[in-house]
């Protein structure tokens, strides 16, 4: 993979980041925010393996995944912003980016919701036998919920192109995962009989890799889960101006942070032309988001407009061949 081009989406979406919480901390963000700090060799090293027509559905800690999925920085910090011009009209705030014109599919505040909707679209792709994959992310809270279990042995018993990436950063919310798991999420997908494979998340030439062979699989009609492991940065979440109180230990705190996903590829692009990079990104951002801070709030006329993707055909009823099987003896 071009580690230039990879840093530079790594940098977007670090400086992306620490933007949004500066305007989350100057009380410009409706709603909470959950930064990506951190974890961005995951978004970055999977999404480079995606083809650009290939499905992506993601969660709440949805802003790396859009930018590196292609959505533009100008429309995704109008939409945090619920600002017109967002990606959703200014109208679904931080948690529910979608932009299909990016293939992002969209993503879902709810724990695991995302997961039968990405299985239901890699179940759209095998039916119409494109040879696309579906890239759904997750965290690693999500395989504690039943949708995760339903999606996994959905996908398994249909040969579902799906490509599950779990951002296993140990932490779910407030609470260490360990507390409240017995299996990991590894052992979970190879338990219901899925292919699973572990990758340092903070090493993006290596989830890369990792994601080129599963999506390889994939393709194939393999459904394959990858779990990366990474760490936040900054914290869960941010709700209003006051950002939360620290929650985890420092060693373990400390130890992430010196395995920083942007700084290991600092050394392998060059410092000087990384500090350019940088000082590229900084400059884009800054027109960014004084744009987007200028701009106009949706018209509250507006709150019913583009609710779904296609309006549901006045006088229209419901599909009259859905037959009911019968059942087994
Ligand atoms: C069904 C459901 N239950 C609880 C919540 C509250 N909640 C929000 S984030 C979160 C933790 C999820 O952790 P994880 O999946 O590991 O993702 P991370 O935030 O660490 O990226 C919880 C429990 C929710 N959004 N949805
Ligand atoms: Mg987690």
């Amino acid at each position: 993979m071009d580690l230039s081009n990879a840093y530079r989406e790594m940098v977007r979406i670090r400086i992306f980041e620490e933007r949004v919480l500066e305007c989350a901390a100057a009380g410009q963000v409706p709603g909470s925010v959950h930064p990506y700090t951190g974890q961005e060799a995951v978004a970055v090293g999977a999404l480079a393996a995606r083809r650009p027509d290939e499905w992506v559905v993601s969660f709440y800690r949805c802003h790396g995944h859009a930018l590196a999925a292609g959505v533009p920085a100008a429309g995704l910090a109008r939409e945090i912003l619920g600002r017109v011009g967002g990606v959703c009209g200014g109208k679904a705030g931080s948690m529910h980016i979608a932009d299909h014109s990016h293939h992002l599919l969209g993503a879902s505040s709810i724990v695991a919701a995302q997961l039968p909707i990405a299985a239901g679209a890699a179940m759209a792709e095998k039916a119409t036998g494109g040879g696309r994959a579906v890239i759904a992310f997750c965290g690693d809270g999500a395989f504690g919920a039943g949708a995760a279990y339903e999606t996994l042995t959905v996908a398994a018993v249909h040969d579902l192109p799906l490509l599950l990436v779990c951002e296993e950063n140990s932490w779910q919310d407030h609470t260490a995962s360990d507390l409240v798991r017995h299996r990991t999420p590894g052992q979970i997908a190879r338990g219901l009989g899925l292919d699973s494979d572990e990758v340092d998340g903070n090493d993006v030439a290596a989830v890369h890799r990792a994601a080129t062979e599963a999506l390889a699989r994939c393709r194939a009609s393999r459904p394959q889960v990858l779990v990366a492991h990474t760490y936040l940065r900054h914290f869960h979440a941010q709700l209003g101006p006051q950002p939360p109180g620290e929650y985890r230990p420092a060693a373990e705190r400390e130890r992430w942070l010196a395995r920083d996903p942007l700084a290991r590829v600092e050394a392998a692009v060059g410092r000087e032309r990384a500090a350019a990079i940088r000082e590229q990104v900084v400059h884009e951002l800054v027109g960014v988001f004084a744009d987007a801070l200028h701009a106009d709030q949706p018209d509250p006329a507006s709150a019913a407009t583009a609710v779904t993707a296609a309006a549901w055909p006045s006088g229209a009823t419901w599909p009259e061949a859905v037959t009911v099987p019968e059942p087994v003896a």
